[in-house]
């Protein structure tokens, strides 16, 4: 059986996440979305609410599961069985600190990572510009799924 990760922080999911994590649920026999927990990092949506937007929007993909880590990557992975970690890849700016974290994952685990290039129209797309337009009341409806709009409405509205 071959297991894929799909890592992220996902605060919150976007329809690229999506992309890749649909496509990445075509070649493997499961997928593992792994949430990253990082207490020191400042997120709009806590761990909880990031998880039950993913396992929402990924309802309908029967062999992907939603799980969360803290620590190293890698040890995720080996305590789960993954065989590889798939990363989206949305334009040259990306690869330098993907192939960096890529190489050292595998020397620290001998985890191999599989780059997957964004479809086009998800190029430009990342959850921190998300929000950043969602806050100054930009329409960001073409770029996340109608769950995670409706969230954001809600977050915004309570700030
Ligand atoms: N199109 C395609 N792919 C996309 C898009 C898009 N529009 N947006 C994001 N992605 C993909 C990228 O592959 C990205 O890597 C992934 O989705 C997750 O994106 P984010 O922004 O939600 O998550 P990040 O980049 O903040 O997550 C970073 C990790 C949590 C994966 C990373 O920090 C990590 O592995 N941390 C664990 C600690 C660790 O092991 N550190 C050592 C690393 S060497």
């Amino acid at each position: 059986m071959t297991r894929a990760a799909c890592p992220g922080s996902f605060d919150p999911v976007t329809l690229g996440h999506v992309d890749i994590i649909s496509r990445t649920s075509h070649l493997f026999d499961e997928v593992v979305v792994a949430v990253g927990v990082n207490d020191s990092k400042r997120v709009m949506f806590n761990t909880a609410e990031r998880v039950a937007l993913l396992e929402e929007v990924l309802g309908d993909l029967p062999n992907v599961r939603v799980l969360t880590f803290s620590g190293l990557l890698v040890d995720f992975c080996t305590e789960h069985d993954v065989s590889a970690v798939v990363k989206g890849l949305r334009a040259v700016s990306d690869f330098d600190y993907e192939l960096q974290m890529a190489q050292m994952n595998s020397t620290l685990a001998r985890v191999d990572t599989l780059f997957m290039p964004t479809s086009p129209e998800f190029s430009f797309l990342a959850s921190s510009l998300v929000k950043e337009v969602a806050r100054h009341g930009g329409d960001v409806s073409g770029h996340v799924p109608a769950v995670v709009l409706e969230a954001l409405k809600r977050k915004l509205a309570a700030e």
